[in-house]
């Protein structure tokens, strides 16, 4: 039977205050120091709930507890942990359509792709729960007689995991299934302003795993307060890895403090992703990928389309078709069957409107209703923003490197277009921002995908289809400035929440020295 959990329904409640949220530490609610409220940003009038933020030592008393709770959770056989994951994924699949709601409640998700995020956690705990009865080490021969080598996987200790909103579960599970598979402990930040998601996906966990106490800690906290939990806890050797994704400006900063206690951070950050359209393309599919990849989500998803970098040959036809198909585009009510719905806060919101002042006059804009005169480009673009947070999709042709519009990441619903003449040259534009999480190319035309794989620097890569919407199982994670290499996912995250211990057996009862003892041939 699904958990009683229940989260606050959709259609919206007419209370102004649905619920008052909290950290929860060793099991305990624990209440912060100040509340902020976390507003539907489809309906601003709606609260979703309060957040009760934590100051920072209340950070490092969760890390505390997570240590203490961590040597038992490792002694728990990994078979037995795999069960509770198969448990945590059952419960969550029975509850996904409330938690789906909540989703597209508190951050403006449209409902089919918040299912579709509840989804992923569910596939991330298909995937691991086996694995509890894998965890394989090797046995390895040798080098003197009577003595065998072994490697065994230890989990890394205690696991800090500090989240973006735009993701607010599939991406937690992605580093809290594996951490907690591997016999690690968490505490998790996850962002303000989806915390009534978080505290729904921290009981789910809890309660459908059956975790002790202690062993999966949540706390709400800003950037600030974090950061000092953070700094403080690996300064007491509180923490042992820290699992980040969000803006590449705070995951250098994240970078930084971890690496100066020695310790290392798995870093997903942004992306300026681009998508290919070579003269060989089927055009009403790239159109339909760059239309999906650009403006699913408002464009909020780190693996969003940046730019569209199309053959000169096909150009106008491009911008013709894509910008009738944007302008076709269905924008409103997430809970409706839209393309894209609200951006995700008013700090998002307020950092888009700079970024649309990033529009120059050697840029042709098209808004839904065609083009847009030059001159005024943000003319038409804003919703009502006294009751949602809605902007219009755009698309701006005419990008070039050194724009701006060309080079950083806007986690906003808007598309630049440019074009090239060789496909080296669409390589060279594709890789000039200089982050490097995802990328596509629409051809029909082998050679060309596969040379556009070797050239691009990207940790993923489509051939004819989205820039977003990788699965659950790949490797997940980008170059440059979209990360420190780290990669998330399937079986690659295993060396992220554990660390090789080497053991050598020596059964022959006497020292036998290694390089020293050695019987030459
Ligand atoms: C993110 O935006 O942080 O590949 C992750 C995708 C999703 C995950 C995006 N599965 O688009």
């Amino acid at each position: 039977a699904p958990l009683p959990v229940s989260p606050p329904e959709h259609p919206r409640s007419t209370t102004t205050v649905t619920r008052t949220v909290t950290s929860v530490v060793d099991g305990q609610a624990v209440p912060g120091d100040h509340t902020v409220a976390s507003l539907n940003p489809a309906d601003l009038d709606d609260v979703v709930g309060e957040v009760s933020l934590a100051p920072g030592r209340i950070f490092t008393a969760a890390a505390v507890v997570a240590k203490n709770a961590q040597r038992a959770w490792a002694d728990v056989p990994a078979p037995v942990r795999g069960r509770a994951i198969a448990h945590i994924g059952r419960v969550v699949e029975e509850n996904a359509e409330s938690l789906a709601r909540l989703v597209t409640r508190e951050i403006g998700k449209p409902y089919a792709e918040a299912l579709g995020e509840v989804r992923e956690i569910v596939d991330t705990c298909d995937f691991f729960l086996g694995e509890g009865r894998r965890l394989y080490g090797q046995t390895v021969p040798s080098e003197m007689p009577d003595k065998q080598l072994f490697t065994f996987r230890n989990p890394v200790g205690t696991v800090a995991v500090i989240t973006a909103g735009n993701f607010p579960v599939a991406v937690p599970s992605w580093y809290i299934v594996p951490a907690l598979l591997t016999g690690n402990t968490i505490v998790w930040k996850p962002a303000e302003y989806s915390a009534v998601v978080s505290n729904a996906f921290h009981d789910l966990f809890v309660k459908g795993g059956g975790l002790p106490d202690g062993v999966f800690n949540l706390v709400h906290a800003d950037g600030a307060e974090t950061y000092a939990g953070l700094q403080e806890s690996l300064e007491l050797g509180y923490i042992d890895k820290v699992g980040f994704t969000g803006s590449s400006e705070v995951g250098r900063e994240i970078g930084a403090l971890t690496g100066r206690h020695l310790q290392t951070a798995c870093l997903e950050l942004g992306g300026k992703n681009p998508l290919v359209v070579t003269p060989s393309a089927d055009l009403d599919l790239a159109v339909e990928g760059a239309l999906f990849s650009g403006f699913g989500t408002a464009g909020q998803r780190c693996t969003s389309l940046g730019t569209v970098i199309v053959h000169e040959s096909l150009h106008d036809e491009f911008v013709r078709r894509f910008t009738a198909a944007v302008g076709a585009a269905a924008v409103g009510d997430p809970a409706q069957d839209v393309l894209m719905g609200p951006l995700l806060d008013a700090k998002f919101a307020e950092r888009y409107e700079k970024f649309l002042g990033w529009v120059q006059p050697q840029h042709t804009v098209y808004g839904p209703t065609g083009r847009i005169t030059a001159g005024n480009p943000r003319d038409g673009f804003v919703g009502d923003p006294e009751k949602g947070l809605f902007y219009h999709p755009m698309v701006v042709d005419g990008v070039r490197p050194g724009d701006e519009l060309f080079d950083e990441e806007t986690f906003g619903p808007i598309v630049g277009v440019t074009s090239y003449t060789t496909l080296d040259e669409a390589i060279d534009l594709a890789n000039a921002p200089g982050y490097g999480l995802s990328s596509s190319i629409y051809t029909t035309n082998p050679a060309d995908a596969f040379a556009y794989r070797r050239g691009i620097s990207a940790g993923m890569v489509s051939i004819n289809n989205s820039t977003s919407g990788a699965e659950a199982h790949l490797p997940f994670g980008g170059n440059g400035k979209s990360g420190n290499g780290s990669r998330q996912s399937g079986m690659w995250v295993l060396d992220q929440f554990t660390r090789w211990q080497s053991v050598n057996w020596d059964y022959s009862g006497r020292l036998q020295k290694a390089q020293m003892d050695v019987a030459d041939l």
